[in-house]
């Protein structure tokens, strides 16, 4: 496909509460959106970076950076086969994954149209429907949290997800067990732990959680494998798996017995695929993780959910849990039983851009022909 001009736009869409992790409280979607005219058709796919490299080393300005030098520039008036050859194209660039899926992402959106598959067909998904989880913030107090869940479970979440940093973590899962015994429930450190904190952990045994999320950084993997030794609670790894060679690591040292795929952070979907299939030979369950991401992205992700290794509640929530307003027409609903159809050849779920929730949130767009 011939790639005629390519935009890079700048949205901000606030959020309806804040959202707080152990490494910031967001209080707005910062994002970039990429935009691909090739061949009278549009491709649109989103950056998951945030305002500032908190998460992992990307922000928006790195990407930004990145993408204007090296990746536009590498597809821009070129004739480009599809995703897989413009990651081959620039491996040249070390890391800058997020920076690179947001390219890769619209085109596999390209890719879908011109062949008139959906992304499911094109990716190997077999579910019909996804179940979704939901990733609730650290509140200010536990009665306020508690409130949060409450309101979850009655929507009929299939998960809940704890945000935990240190000071924020012992004494609210005990509280939130005391009220909740029955329900699945996870935590995410979000790296913001050592194992200097391997007794705290230990003492999470006893809440009998499915699993916890990242407790160590995003290059510990020895000692993650130090920690999941010694905890019966499976670990699942986010931030670290950061490639399919990262996580072939992970597995061989039994660093965790869960992944969270985000294809964000391992630079795309082709990347994402092969980390489900290797998960899949080593019977290690997977969940698509959220980046609070907008709706391009939310949509992308409930596709890639529906692979087969994909059999653990996901964080891609309805987009109303995050946002009064998003960029698709419809926005992304949950069914009554709490679970997203994913769209496909069989069905009419059919997810457009809203341009004009684009122009309503705009910063600035840059274009580039
Ligand atoms: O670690 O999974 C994470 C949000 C921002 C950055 C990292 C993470 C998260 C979430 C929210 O947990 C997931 C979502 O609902 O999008
Ligand atoms: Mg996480």
């Amino acid at each position: 496909m011939r790639i005629d001009r390519v935009d890079i736009i700048h949205v901000k869409n606030p959020f309806v509460h804040p959202f707080e992790t152990s490494f910031v409280r967001f209080v707005e979607r910062d994002a970039l959106l990429i935009k691909i005219y090739s061949e009278g058709l549009t491709g649109y796919g989103e950056c998951k970076a945030f305002h500032a490299p908190l998460y992992n080393s990307e922000d928006n300005g790195t990407c930004l950076y990145i993408l204007k030098n090296f990746l536009v520039p590498s597809i821009l008036h070129q004739d480009i086969e599809g995703p897989a050859e413009f990651m081959a194209k620039v491996s040249f660039i070390v890391g800058n994954r997020l920076a690179k899926a947001s390219i890769e992402n619209a085109l596999w959106d390209l890719k879908a149209q011109r062949e008139q598959k959906s992304l499911k067909a094109l990716w190997g998904g077999v579910y019909e429907e996804v179940k979704v989880g939901v990733s609730l913030g650290i509140e200010p107090t536990i009665p306020a949290l508690l409130n949060k869940i409450e309101k979850y479970l009655a929507e009929g979440y299939h998960r809940t997800k704890l945000k935990i940093k240190p000071g924020k973590d012992l004494a609210v899962l005990k509280e939130v067990r005391r009220h909740y015994p029955d329900i699945t429930l996870t935590v995410d450190a979000n790296s913001d732990y050592t194992l200097a904190d391997i007794e705290l952990f230990k003492a999470m045994d006893e809440f009998n959680l499915a699993y916890i999320e990242q407790p160590l950084a995003e290059d510990d993997i020895i000692d993650h494998a130090v920690l999941q030794k010694a905890i019966t609670t499976p670990i699942c790894l986010d931030e670290s798996i950061v490639s399919v060679d990262a996580a072939r690591k992970a597995i061989a040292l039994n660093s965790c017995k869960v992944i969270n795929i985000k294809s964000s952070r391992c630079g795309g979907v082709g990347e994402a695929i092969k980390i489900h299939d290797l998960c899949r030979e080593h019977n290690i369950p997977v969940w698509c993780g959220g980046m609070t991401e907008l709706g391009i992205g939310r949509v992308q992700n409930i596709s890639l959910a529906s692979l087969p290794n994909f059999t653990l509640a996901h964080d891609i929530a309805a987009s109303s849990r995050y946002f009064a307003e998003d960029i698709t027409v419809p926005v992304v609903t949950t069914t009554g039983r709490c679970t997203l159809l994913v769209p496909d050849e069989s069905n009419s779920i059919c997810y457009q851009v809203d341009e004009k929730a684009i122009d309503r949130m705009l910063v600035g767009r840059e274009v580039f022909r």
